[in-house]
């Protein structure tokens, strides 16, 4: 986004589709019971926590249990920020031990369901704390049995079932920094994550299931193990009980390294800095960056965010000798991702809130199956992803419609812009009008969120991500890092530190400067593109490398994808810039349709018509193909580096191994525009 005068007379001189103007203040029933309740409460303590940070955050940290309190709550020396310095604690302890201390150890804190059985009907396990603290020290010191001490780096590989959430907690419990792949990634993935993060260790599964197949998770580490020497040991749960091999003197069954360990497990006292975990995430290019997350920072931030963000209230004695229900809340994602570490386990746990997780897949074995989990285990909070919800739509509100999904609350969203047609659909048909929506902006690289809604004080639009959370001072400027004038489209980013910042890319100092903190003096940059409303809220356009400059101006494809999307016939879009003669970039837009609708060139001119009236002649997209899918990374979003090659009909570079659906690509270049 190196024009962003572009950008201003882009969004100036058309008529946008983000140029919004339905505004869903929180009920006064919702605010009132809320822990944040206004907009001026939230702008007063926003205020105080950019002004005094030390203080601001030390009142959180004191939450939480601390074996020795910090000597200095920030040590600033650019770009390297050290929270909570001096101090002690171990983040597991606080996801667990705590809540047993406070009384509570019979709580509920994970509950799991796996993918529905050969009669229908899924299993179900509820860990309260005391359950999950005797796992997670057995596991612990299973671990530490086979010679993993505090420091070294364990890779987990495995389903989404409650060990996977054991074996992480058992690596914070000693000490040992946890490297989480998405169980969906092939051998290659393994090798790759293993080697950068010099690992000796691998946990997995024999399989793992998902529609009602197995994912052969042990073959798939066994292939990655003939591509690297490293790794010495292999621990295997037994899952799906399918054939493997098992390797003599490498491999062992986790119930017998469990057999004869203790159930009691001191919680390793960790200096908050020490490591917490890296995960891997796929640059554009070049090979994925390990993420570094150390203890207290982390801790703090995602405990804050998960409470003020999805108002989260735990069970609690009603005075009668009853109990007011608190909420149970959902995260769909998987704990292979940043959204599934911070908000279905780090964050949530310390909160006293169940958390709820799921294997299997949303259309598995129907369509209905998030609004049956729902229904059963009365969820209240539910944090989903955009790309989920456009299939909903796609689907049709039938599968809605068998459920009573009245026990929700709050609805998130994560990981992609929201197309306003997205939103409204989850406002009204999931929602049922009554629920705020939280449209989370945030990375891998923040560890939290930064840019998002509370629901009892924020005043939500259909597609913005609002104001930015306690401590975020975040702004949009140009490349010269001046702010930008209001709805002029910029570079997005964060100018003072936050507790959960990444502390570095594992192993490359040079790549952490590059990446974050060269391009503009002095601050964090995120990589995306945005715009800041009248109203201080923030519009994520995009990714930087994504934008398209047509005949000089800058196009998020966010707005474009957004007018697209709101044609009746349209279920998803994405768009790219390819080479034009005239234009220097041409609009090429990638196009599914609603179930049912026929492919016909008339349709093809009604919608490329339709973005010209929406956002005016200039956005039209000047190629238009049908498509029955788009490529989608496994965490959902779209490959737009993938489009832009077929697009401009190159031959595809760059790495697609994270492509869910490699068959796509086939399909794709079939099709003619
Ligand atoms: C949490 C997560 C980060 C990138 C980010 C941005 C996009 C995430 C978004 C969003 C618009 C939102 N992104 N949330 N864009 N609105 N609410 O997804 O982390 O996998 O590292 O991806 O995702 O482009 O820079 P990660």
């Amino acid at each position: 986004m190196t024009q962003a005068k572009g950008a201003a007379e882009t969004s100036s001189t058309m008529e946008s589709i983000l140029d919004e103007h339905r505004h869903f203040p929180p009920s006064k029933v919702f605010s009132n019971g809320a822990h944040i309740k206004s907009i001026e409460q939230y702008e007063a303590m926003h205020k105080r926590s950019i002004d005094e940070p030390e203080t601001f955050w030390a009142e959180i940290a004191d939450q939480l249990h601390w074996f020795k309190k910090w000597d200095q709550v920030l040590d600033w020396r650019l770009p390297d920020a050290k929270w909570f310095v001096g101090g002690s604690t171990n983040i597991c302890y606080n996801c667990i031990d705590r809540q047993i201390d406070a009384g509570l150890g019979n709580h509920t804190a994970i509950i799991w369901e796996s993918e529905p059985l050969e009669n229908g009907q899924p299993e179900v396990r509820k860990l309260t704390y005391y359950d999950l603290r005797r796992e997670v020290s057995r596991f612990a010191n299973g671990l530490k049995k086979l010679g993993v001490q505090k420091g070294d780096v364990v890779t987990i590989y495995m389903p989404m079932i409650p060990e996977l959430a054991i074996a992480m907690l058992a690596c914070a419990r000693i000490g040992a920094v946890h490297s989480i792949i998405f169980g969906g990634f092939s051998a290659s993935a393994i090798r790759d994550r293993v080697e950068d993060g010099k690992s000796k260790i691998v946990i997995t599964a024999d399989g793992g299931w998902r529609r009602g197949k197995i994912v052969p998770l042990k073959d798939n580490v066994d292939e990655a193990l003939t591509l690297t020497d490293l790794v010495e040991t292999v621990v295997v749960y037994e899952r799906c009980k399918n054939n493997i091999v098992m390797a003599d003197g490498r491999d062992h069954w986790w119930h017998e390294v469990i057999s004869t360990a203790s159930e009691h497990c001191p919680a390793e006292e960790m200096a908050s800095e020490d490591l917490l975990f890296i995960l891997y995430t796929s640059g554009s290019t070049g090979k994925p960056k390990g993420i570094m997350h150390t203890t207290g920072g982390y801790m703090v931030y995602t405990y804050l965010t998960s409470r003020y963000t999805f108002d989260l209230h735990e069970t609690k004695p009603d005075g009668n000798g009853g109990a007011e229900n608190g909420d149970v809340y959902w995260c769909t994602a998987d704990i292979g991702w940043i959204t599934g570490h911070s908000y279905i386990i780090y964050g949530l746990l310390p909160n006293r809130v169940p958390t709820l997780m799921y294997e299997g897949a949303p259309d598995f074995p129907e369509k209905d199956r998030f609004w049956d989990i729902i229904e059963r285990h009365q969820v209240t909070k539910f944090y989903t992803a955009p790309t989920a919800i456009r299939a909903f739509m796609k689907w049709g509100r039938e599968w809605i419609d068998k459920h009573d999904i009245s026990s929700l609350k709050v609805l998130g969203t994560v990981g992609e812009p929201i197309n306003p047609e997205a939103w409204m659909w989850y406002h009204k048909v999931i929602g049922n009008e009554k629920c705020p929506i939280v449209d989370t902006w945030w990375q891998t690289e923040t560890g939290g969120h930064m840019l998002t809604p509370l629901p009892g004080a924020t005043t939500t639009t259909p597609g913005s991500c609002t104001r930015p959370f306690f401590g975020i001072d975040a702004a949009v400027v140009n490349s010269e890092g001046e702010e930008v004038s209001t709805n002029e489209g910029g570079i997005l980013v964060v100018r003072k530190p936050w507790p959960s910042m990444l502390r570095g890319i594992y192993g490359n100092r040079e790549r952490f400067l590059e990446t974050y903190w060269s391009k503009i003096e002095g601050c964090y940059t995120a990589g995306d593109g945005a715009r800041k409303d009248e109203n201080g809220n923030f519009w994520i356009m995009g990714r930087i490398d994504d934008v398209i400059v047509v005949a000089g101006h800058n196009l998020g494809t966010m707005e474009v994808e957004s007018a697209l999307v709101s044609h009746e016939a349209v279920a998803e879009a994405a768009v790219v810039g390819f080479p034009h003669d005239i234009k220097g970039t041409g609009i090429a837009a990638f196009v599914t349709l609603v179930g049912g609708i026929e492919e016909t060139d008339e349709l093809k001119a009604q919608v490329r018509n339709h973005v010209a009236k929406e956002l005016g002649p200039i956005s039209k997209p000047d190629k238009l193909r049908f498509t029955p899918a788009l490529p989608k990374t496994r965490s959902g979003k779209i490959m737009r580096r993938l489009l832009r090659d077929i697009a401009a009909g190159r031959e595809i570079t760059g790495d697609i191994t994270t492509l869910e659906d490699k068959s796509i690509v086939e399909k794709l270049q079939q099709n003619s525009d």
